[in-house]
């Protein structure tokens, strides 16, 4: 028995790092059936039985390996679905600074995203070279926000010059850390950064919304200072699921402190006596992250 790490899937081949160094093997067929049933189920309508299957092996799994295929995975420590990966210390929420515009809605969604799954999350500001000083400082005032209400950090860096790199290595060594974002912040670029040796294709910003030459089409992980970074296919969109309307309030964890005057506020604009509301014209939340909760029960509320 041998046991290693999935660090690539492609196809039903499995990668797997080793003490005896990188191998391709495919997964057991008790395991790959179990990842056929998942593939033909509608997430939506099938959930129940999706959480009664046991996943098949994943990127990020500790695998047992027998008579060359992938017999077994070890417990994991968590599991996210996008991306689809599994023993993760921290997500690299990866966005440009601008092209693709920045969102953040699309930074709230992900936050909570991560966050619901117990994972930490970082905030990586890729391009702050399109950025003037006043857009910089004005973007830098926003995120503190996330530092001091949610304890999130926010790194900034120009990959193409590796402004900002070294003070990502304290960070990431001897940790499982994934990168994740919208197809062209930069995750690949970020990487070839990091790793200079490696030349990972990054595709041309023209072609980033469309499909581009370059886009990165499979999870990865790479051996970096003790651990590991992942690459990941970027998305155009990031849906609300798996999100319910009675959890909103546990999920703006920042919105707790304040109080409404009536139980079940919802927190919607002209609501009589909403602390939420104080705390947003006070300039206590943020706007736009009070325009994300609203965006967010507008979503679910359907
Ligand atoms: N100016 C500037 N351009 C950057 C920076 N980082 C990446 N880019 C450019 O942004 C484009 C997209 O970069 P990629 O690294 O391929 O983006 P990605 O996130 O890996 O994209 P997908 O693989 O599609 O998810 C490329 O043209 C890069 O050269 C940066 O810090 N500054
Ligand atoms: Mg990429
Ligand atoms: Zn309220």
């Amino acid at each position: 028995m041998i046991e290693g790490r999935i660090i690539n899937l492609n196809g039903g081949v499995y990668k797997v790092l080793t003490k005896d160094g990188v191998i391709s093997i495919k997964a057991r067929g008790k395991l790959r059936s179990k990842k056929m049933l998942v593939n033909s189920l509608n997430n939506k309508s099938n959930k129940k039985v999706l959480d009664n299957v046991k996943d098949s092996p994943k990127v990020g799994d500790i695998v047992l390996i027998e008579n060359d295929m992938i017999d077994s995975y070890l417990p994991r420590k968590n599991s996210l679905i996008r991306p689809d990966i599994a023993n993760v210390d921290q997500i690299l929420l990866i966005f440009a600074s601008k092209e693709p515009d920045f969102s953040f809605y699309l930074l709230d969604l992900f936050i909570l995203n991560v966050t619901k799954n117990n994972i930490k999350p970082v905030i990586i500001i890729t391009k702050k070279d399109l950025l003037n000083d006043e857009e910089f400082n004005e973007l830098k005032n926003k995120l503190n926000y996330y530092k001091d209400n949610l304890n999130i950090d926010t790194y900034y860096v120009n990959s193409l010059k590796g402004d900002g790199i070294k003070l990502l290595e304290e960070i990431l060594k001897d940790k499982v850390s994934i990168l994740s974002g919208q197809t062209g912040a930069g995750k690949s670029s970020l990487i070839n950064a990091l790793i200079p040796d490696f030349n990972l294709k990054t595709q041309e910003i023209s072609e980033a919304l469309g499909r581009g030459k370059h886009t990165t089409r499979e999870i990865s992980l790479y051996s970096y200072m003790g651990g590991f970074i992942g690459d990941t296919p970027g998305f155009s969109k990031l849906e609300a699921i798996g999100f319910k309307l009675e959890d909103m309030n546990d999920l703006f964890v920042d919105f707790k402190k304040y109080k409404c005057k009536f139980k079940n506020c919802n927190h919607k604009p002209n609501s009589l006596g909403c602390g939420i509301i104080e705390a947003v014209n006070n300039k206590e939340i943020l706007e736009s992250r009070y325009n994300s909760y609203l965006k967010l029960y507008k979503e679910l509320d359907k």
